[in-house]
């Protein structure tokens, strides 16, 4: 049961953020309806949503899982990849340290992004990427054993168009993934059961299951169908801005089980 989350509200400064993704620039506005959108699909969910204060000085602040991962009954607070996202850390800091009775951090040289870190039934997945290396998927290992939770490394160096390993991967539970083609094989090599991404829909990869329901982003209706199929309730939610900025659904928030 997912009981709670951080979220960070876009800043006036969002558009500044890091992108490759050649979509234009985002909206500030219509990124805060979405995100005003994306906290209440996880309040229809039952999670109590814990809201930072925007953070003008970190455009890609709103992408708050990049930040820290949970583990066990700790935060493992990261050192993202990107050095200009480094500041986001003491914040984050700030307010995990209220909510969690144990917090880590991964230090130099290790390099960490939340969004390698793909959590399922028997164990967490750490993706080696162009953001986490491979220091910092060592140490995250070791404060995750420290926590009694179980991790594999997946290198997806030179995977075609993955930021991060949950950019093309996301556990739907009872063993099941929902993965784009280069995953698939990894995934099953691990023992997944891969539900595969319809083509043209590589954006619903990144998709979020919340105690009894599925956020996906909206506008994939083929993904939305799959998966309705599998017995998801599918919330859609509009991601439009976020992706804009490279950001998939699960990077807009950090989920806390207890
Ligand atoms: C970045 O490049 O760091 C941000 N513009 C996007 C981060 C997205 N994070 C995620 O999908 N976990």
């Amino acid at each position: 049961m997912i009981e709670s989350a951080l979220v960070r509200p876009p800043s006036a400064t969002f558009a500044k953020g890091i992108t490759s993704g050649g979509l234009g620039p985002p909206d500030p506005k219509l990124a805060l309806e979405q995100h005003e959108g994306y906290v209440q699909a996880l309040e229809r969910a039952a999670v109590k949503v814990i809201r930072l204060e925007p953070d003008p000085e970190h455009p890609d602040s709103t992408f708050v899982e990049d930040t820290a991962v949970l583990g066990g009954s700790s935060a493992i607070l990261t050192r993202p990849g990107a050095p200009e996202r480094r500041g986001e850390i003491p914040s984050v800091r700030r307010a995990l340290g209220n909510l969690v009775p144990r917090l880590h951090t991964i230090e130099a040289p290790g390099t960490v992004d939340g969004g390698d870190v793909l959590e399922t039934f028997d164990r967490v997945i750490i993706g080696i990427s162009e953001r986490t290396n491979e220091e910092g998927a060592r140490q995250l290992a070791q404060f995750l054993q420290i926590e009694g939770v179980v991790s594999t490394t997946l290198d997806i160096r030179g995977f075609p168009r993955l930021l991060h390993l949950k950019t093309g991967i996301s556990f739907l539970g009872n063993a099941r993934v929902f993965a784009v083609p280069s995953l698939a094989g990894p995934a099953r090599d691990l023992g997944y059961t891969v539900v595969p991404v319809p083509e043209g829909e590589t954006y619903a990869a990144n998709c979020l299951v919340v105690n009894e329901r599925l956020l996906l982003p909206a506008g994939f209706p083929r993904s939305e169908a799959i998966l309705g199929d599998l017995g998801h309730t599918v919330i859609p939610v509009e991601m439009s801005e976020f992706r804009k900025m490279d950001g998939g659904l699960s990077c807009l928030s950090l989920r806390i089980m207890f």
